[in-house]
């Protein structure tokens, strides 16, 4: 799973990716991120608590073990995640984040990072533009001064949110255009169903799947009354099915960035073609420094904080911090957890599952409690999971068991999330 940031120069992408990254990661485990330095992972906190609940509230039930301690570090947690981690139960998994510098005009025509900008943009899962919801800068990054108007911002944020939209559609107007006058000839006896696969083998790479595509080309359809034969079409017509392609395989999701400057009701009447959240990158990360040097209890997403030692701290640090929690109240929090997780298990719509190998329990080979947590689509198959785990596991599948129900399940059974699963397969 991979979310790019994008969006154009000095609106807080590289500040949000940062904030979001922080967490000390072992890079063993992802081997790629050593060689990208723009790739980190931001950890999300899984919606459904993590089963080691379950662990803790039938060993207590059963009497093996002493309710939580108010000074266990962990505050109940039994698991041994083998990347993330887990405090009351509070399991986090791992979300990769690419920041993609490189939005300039022309982009799409190879100007600046060009082509190499739009490759990184199709390999995300999912786009989030950050955007500068103060309008403190031009559509080149440009400082334009502290306080604008809301009238100033809202002309700059529909400009930014516009420029992103143009430069996707030119580029895949250029991707359609290429051989299309052969290309659609080729399949003009097929009608429109060899029209839409033409379509999408242009885009393949993209990500694009033919429903998408087919979707697409109905809307586009509604917006033209004549089309005639699709070889005639003009350059327009070709963009605006562009257009229509753009929105369905790249919906952007917006974080609206420097909130804590932005002029009061700057949103309204602002729409996207994804999620909209008020976001405080620099707050985030500022706050994400203070807890990790133990100066504040923080958890990401949350409106609030508590200090842990005030004495330790200097009136301007003091300042700050309160400036910062009266932020936070009146924001809801920084926006920056609650969007990665907005779009990572809302708009992408996955879950967290937990493979193991004993299923009584639920540890690995060696003992160790639910040291996996794998973040998927909802509703993937028992034996694609397996796959996920080890490819000997899913070519070998048999059966999986219900950590919980200890039910038999087939492989075509559709994981939910918090699910635990033992695996059973040839070796
Ligand atoms: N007021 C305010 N400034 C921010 C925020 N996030 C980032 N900045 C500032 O915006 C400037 C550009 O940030 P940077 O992350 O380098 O932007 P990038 O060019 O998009 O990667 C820096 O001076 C940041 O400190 C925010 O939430 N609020
Ligand atoms: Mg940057």
């Amino acid at each position: 799973m991979k979310i790019g940031l994008v969006g154009k120069p000095n609106v807080g992408k590289s500040t949000f990716f940062s904030a979001a990254t922080l967490a000390k990661v072992d890079i063993a485990n992802y081997p790629f991120c050593t060689i990208e330095p723009n790739v980190g992972v931001a950890f999300v906190s899984a919606r459904i608590q993590c089963p080691c609940k379950d662990i803790r509230q039938r060993l207590e039930a059963e009497g093996r073990l002493e309710p939580v301690s108010s000074d266990d570090p962990r505050q109940g947690s039994l698991c041994e995640p083998r990347t993330g981690s887990c405090i009351a139960h509070r399991r986090l998994v791992p979300c990769f984040l690419v920041d993609i510098a490189g939005l300039v005009p022309g982009a799409s025509e190879g100007r600046g990072r060009g082509n190499a900008f739009l490759a990184d943009l199709a390999n995300c899962d999912a786009l989030i533009q950050v955007i500068d919801a103060a309008g403190t800068t031009d559509l080149e990054g440009n400082p334009q001064g502290a306080n604008q108007s809301k009238e100033v911002a809202q002309v700059r944020i529909g400009e930014e949110i516009e420029f992103l939209g143009q430069e996707l559609d030119a580029w895949i107007a250029g991707l359609l255009s290429d051989g299309w006058t052969r290309g659609v000839r080729r399949v003009q006896a097929e009608g429109e169903k060899g029209l839409v696969t033409y379509i999408h083998e242009q885009l393949t790479g993209l990500g694009s799947t033919s429903q998408s595509i087919a979707l697409s080309f109905e809307a586009f359809k509604e917006g033209h009354e004549e089309l005639g034969s699709p070889w005639d079409w003009s350059p327009a017509i070709i963009a605006s099915l562009a257009s229509h392609v753009r929105t369905a395989l790249f919906p952007i999701h917006i974080g609206a960035n420097k909130f804590d400057i932005a002029p009061l009701g700057v949103l309204e009447g602002v729409s996207a073609n994804g999620v909209l959240m008020p976001c405080m990158a620099d707050v985030e990360l500022a706050l994400r420094r203070a807890a990790s040097a133990e100066l504040i209890a923080y958890i990401p997403g949350q409106d609030s904080f508590d200090f842990i030692n005030k004495d330790a701290l200097s009136e301007p640090q003091l300042n700050a911090l309160n400036h910062m929690l009266e932020r936070l109240s009146t924001n809801g929090g920084t926006g920056v957890s609650t969007l990665l997780d907005t779009v990572l298990f809302d708009e992408l719509d996955h879950i967290v599952v937990y493979p193991v190998q004993d299923e009584t329990h639920w540890t690995d080979g060696d003992g160790k409690v639910l040291p996996d947590a794998f973040v998927v689509p909802s509703g993937i198959q028992a034996k694609h999971l397996a796959y996920k785990v080890h490819s000997d596991l899913g070519d070998g599948f048999i059966r999986g068991v219900d950590g919980r129900s200890r039910r038999v399940v087939g492989a075509e059974h559709e994981m939910s999330d918090g699910d635990v699963l033992k695996i059973h397969a040839k070796s």
